[in-house]
């Protein structure tokens, strides 16, 4: 099948509004690319001055094929018995002693485009850039999910996250990802792993606050495993089989 990669950024004087990737068939390009550009004149953040829309052909040996992790859902009352949740799992995954540490590292990661890259053990940081941050991209749901899928148009924050994280812990130096939308009226979050999955938390922010992030856990050395992992990230094509998630 043919394929192309897009990726859509807007921004109003040079502060990031919204942004947004799709891997999606020939025929399918155009219509994309329309639904992509509504969706960045149309967000709660404001009205962009520059858009960025780039495609780039994907061929099909290049694609990983895999599937969307298993989703679980824990009920929070407030952002403090949200951090309390991802500690209890930062617990069982034998990071007790750096969680308090982790979350707030993570608050670090609010002002970066990208994601922060942390050493689990060493709590040091990786990003090449720290300033941009790792940014997971060239993922998407697979080809038929896609055409489940209704009102692409606007953002459904659930099923881009549960891509992105299924990319992010499938490689095997990632021990989790950790994530809070910067979207104002967005509060719910997660963590990921390949041992839990998919456990979303209801309420990690206060209802308004644009503060938000990601962090991916990272246990190896920092040689091969870190250039390799960085690499898959940022530049390996994902295609999620979505099942029964949508
Ligand atoms: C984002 O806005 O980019 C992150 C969305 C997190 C989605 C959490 C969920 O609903 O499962
Ligand atoms: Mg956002």
């Amino acid at each position: 099948m043919e394929r192309y990669s897009i990726k859509m950024r807007a921004s109003s004087q040079e502060r990031h509004i919204s942004g947004a990737e799709k891997i999606v068939a020939r025929e399918e390009l155009e219509s994309y690319c329309a639904r992509l550009l509504r969706r960045a004149m149309d967000h709660s953040k404001g009205k962009p001055d520059k858009i960025n829309l780039k495609i780039e052909a994907v061929s099909e040996d290049e694609i990983t094929f895999l599937r969307a992790l298993p989703v679980t859902t824990i009920k929070t009352a407030d952002p403090e018995e949200g951090r309390a949740a991802i500690r209890e799992y930062l617990r069982q995954m034998g990071l007790s002693d750096r969680a308090d540490d982790i979350l707030s590292i993570w608050e670090k990661s609010y002002a970066m485009r990208g994601a922060m890259l942390l050493d689990a053990d060493t709590l040091q940081r990786l990003e090449p850039d720290r300033e941009r941050g790792v940014r997971a991209t060239y993922m998407d749901m697979d080809t038929r999910d896609q055409q489940r899928q209704q009102a692409c148009s606007g953002k459904n924050h659930f099923n881009e996250a549960l891509v992105l994280a299924t990319k992010v812990v499938n490689h095997p130096n990632i021990l989790a990802e950790l994530c809070v939308s910067d979207d104002p009226d967005y509060v719910t979050g997660y963590i990921a792993s390949r041992k839990l999955g998919y456990v979303r938390i209801t309420t990690l922010k206060e209802m308004g606050s644009p503060n938000g992030g990601r962090v991916f856990l990272f246990r190896g050395n920092h040689d091969e495993e870190l250039a390799d992992c960085i690499d898959y990230l940022q530049r390996r094509k994902v295609l999620v089989q979505m099942e029964d998630k949508l």
